[in-house]
């Protein structure tokens, strides 16, 4: 390979040049060593200029990114040669995820499972529904009671002694990756426990690690940061600062807690921090983690008199520790987990920050178009705002394990005629049953009187009329995730929601967890509804069926691989409409056309809308042929997925434009 050593030097600093010739460990060959170098020469200049942009130029910024080029050589030694290999294979199918036969899956390994022994128990369960990822809510060492189910983390080395341990961890990571399921796991990066060793070492007054978090002596600095930054759960304190007490146990300090006051926002302008962190990130890549859930990004950079939100240099942070990554475990993606404004959702994806990202945009306005038995939001958003840039997913949800929130754009809705303030005050009434003949059983979530905020929480089946009987909830329930399904991107399914998991009002007498409603949704291994899953008189039986059904579909229709997508006008406010265009098993230039009724009663599409398709397509589902001159009728809350054969042109000619 010629001496490849020299080109790291040339895209970096003799410092850090050095620092990665230092660590050179003995049993590591020369091949290892080029590959590892070129990484280098990739991603360093781009890291240096980040370090640049977030910690300003000099010799301090200079040291720590030396120190840190050591660390990563050091990591990607360290890395078992089956997670090299596969940094390798996935450096050259970059574009594995995008795969029509990815599906994911995400649980509570003690609700769920009871432990990780339980978790490999559920494999073949796991392979009979097709998933290819599986996120494991966070499982690491965290407070008895106050830890957030996880989110307040006491170590990233750990788990919970109660699932089992890392090397438990390690092997079911490998378990899983021999079935084809991707491990996804949470990298709690914005904050810690009050009771991690750090914070420990804070609280007792040392001030390398007192400068690892936001920590006051007064108000002042508080009062003027709270000025400018949202309340995120105003249920557990105001503001964004919690009192702590001073060393010496006698006076009070503050400490900066975004969430709850036990989760302490560590100082990324502190690049100790963001070397910590980087080695805790690589600490869990190489365990096998395959994924990981970049928890909270909005707010890990302050900056006084801002929002505190999506601040420049936190994205120069994470695409920083995205090029970590690209250097010593390039197998591994990140996924972004931004539950805001889509205009600011869509700044954290790209294949220099997150590969994946939630898409809360259609999540939410699934559940706005089933409340208001109108299409026209969700329509608006596929056609405007799914695109994504190349190399890069959503991942689809209905519900995640946290509250919804409203996130759409004002903007976009006022397009519609639609007040946004006043359409969130009637979703926030309508899915917690405030709304005369609502069918949903959702539970408000952190309610603020003072500035009308307020998010919901609930199980699919409850917020969608199974809880309340309603006659339309599992159509509802198969609509909500044929959309997810068939949109492009991996759909994200919250186990149990597939048997129709209800609420779990039980909650409030769970040590730790009845002050926050959104353990209503997230109820134990719903047993009762899994064993009638086979049985087909039952509700969970005929829900499973169907989504059995389009998860097998979808596995076996190429077109719903990526993320292209044409809006199509069904010319009915009720009906949603899009088209997959590609190619089928055949070769042959497709599109499949989606579609969906929101509406309570049934619905048409006019054989006019139709007259540009072709004279008959497949359904996908039923596997019937489907005459389209007629015009078509959707049942309430009907959905069909039908292939069409273009007669001529290109793959990619588009059959219907979104405006025509
Ligand atoms: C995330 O959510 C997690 O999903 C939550 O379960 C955690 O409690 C929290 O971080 C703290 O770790 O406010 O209501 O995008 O919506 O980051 C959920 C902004 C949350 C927030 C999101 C946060």
């Amino acid at each position: 390979m010629g001496t490849p050593q020299h080109r790291a030097t040339d895209a970096a600093s003799p410092a850090v040049a050095a620092a990665v010739a230092a660590a050179r460990a003995p049993g590591t060959t020369d091949e290892q060593w080029a590959t590892l170098l070129a990484r280098f020469d990739r991603e360093i200049g781009r890291l240096q200029r980040l370090f640049g942009e977030i910690y300003g130029a000099g010799e301090r910024t200079d040291a720590e990114l030396a120190l840190l080029a050591g660390q990563l050589a050091t990591s990607w030694q360290e890395r078992p040669a089956d997670l090299q290999e596969l940094d390798a294979a996935r450096e050259a199918d970059p574009s594995w995820f995008e795969s029509n036969e990815m599906v994911g899956g995400v649980l509570y390994v003690d609700r769920y499972a009871g432990d990780l022994d339980g978790v490999r128990a559920q494999i073949p369960y796991f392979r009979e529904l097709g998933l290819t990822y599986l996120h494991l809510m966070p499982l690491f060492e965290a407070p008895a009671q106050n830890s957030d189910g996880g989110y307040a983390v006491s170590s990233y080395r750990a788990v919970n002694p109660a699932l089992g341990d890392m090397e438990g961890l390690t092997a079911l990571a490998a378990d899983l990756r021999s079935q084809g399921i991707a491990l996804v796991l949470d990298f709690i990066f914005n904050h810690t426990s009050d009771e991690h060793a750090w914070a420990r070492r804070a609280q007792a007054g040392e001030p390398e690690y007192e400068d690892f978090y936001w920590i006051f002596p007064d108000r002042t600095m508080p009062d003027a940061y709270e000025r400018t930054v949202r309340e995120i759960f105003p249920d557990d304190h105001p503001g964004a600062f919690v009192p702590i007490p001073t060393p010496d146990g006698h006076g009070e300090r503050w400490v900066w807690a975004t969430f709850h006051s036990f989760q302490w926002d560590l100082n990324y302008t502190n690049p100790a921090v963001f070397r910590a962190m980087a080695g805790e990130m690589l600490f869990l890549a190489n365990r096998g983690v395959d994924i990981l859930r970049m928890d909270a990004v909005a707010f890990i950079w302050k900056q006084l008199g801002t929002s505190c939100e999506s601040l420049p240099q936190a994205h120069a942070l994470i695409q920083a520790f995205n090029a970590v990554c690209r250097i010593a475990a390039p197998a591994v993606l990140f996924k972004s987990e931004a539950i805001v404004h889509p205009d600011e959702v869509i700044g954290y994806i790209s294949p220099q920050e997150c590969q994946l990202s939630y898409n809360p945009l259609q999540m939410a306005l699934i559940w706005s178009s089933l409340a208001t038995r109108d299409a026209r939001l969700l329509q608006q958003a596929l056609e405007r705002r799914h695109t994504l840039p190349p190399g890069t997913a959503w991942v689809n949800y209905v519900r995640s394990h946290d509250d919804i929130g409203w996130t759409f754009a004002d903007e976009d809705a006022a397009e519609l005629g639609i007040d946004g303030y006043e359409h969130r005050r009637f979703l926030n009434r309508f899915y917690v049953d405030r709304f005369p003949g609502s069918f949903a059983r959702g539970v408000p979530f952190q309610d603020n009187p003072r500035t009308g905020d307020c998010r919901i929480a609930g199980t699919t089946a409850s917020l969608a009329g199974l809880e309340a009987g309603d006659p339309g909830a599992v159509d509802r329930i198969v609509l909500a995730h044929s959309i997810v399904l068939s949109t492009g991107g991996i759909p994200l399914l919250y186990l149990g929601d597939e048997v129709g998991q209800l609420n779990d009002l039980g909650y409030v007498d769970e040590p730790g967890h009845a002050e926050d409603s959104r353990w209503v949704n997230r109820p134990h291994y719903p047993a009762e509804a899994y064993r009638r899953r086979l049985d087909p008189s039952t509700d969970s039986g005929r829900l499973h069926a169907r989504l059995r059904r389009l998860l097998d579909v979808r596995r076996t229709t190429p077109e719903l691989a990526g993320n292209r997508l044409v809006g199509f006008d069904a010319r009915n406010p009720h009906v949603l409409g899009y088209q997959r265009p590609g190619e089928d098993p055949d070769g042959r230039a497709t599109v499949v056309l989606c579609l969906a009724n929101v509406a309570d009663e049934p619905q048409g599409v006019d054989a006019l809308t139709l007259s540009g398709m072709p004279l008959e397509a497949l359904d996908l589902v039923t596997g019937e042929r489907v005459g389209l001159r007629e015009g078509l009728t959707l049942p309430a809350h009907g959905v069909r997925w039908l292939r069409t054969v273009l007669e001529s042109g290109p793959a990619d000619a588009p059959v219907q434009k979104p405006d025509s």
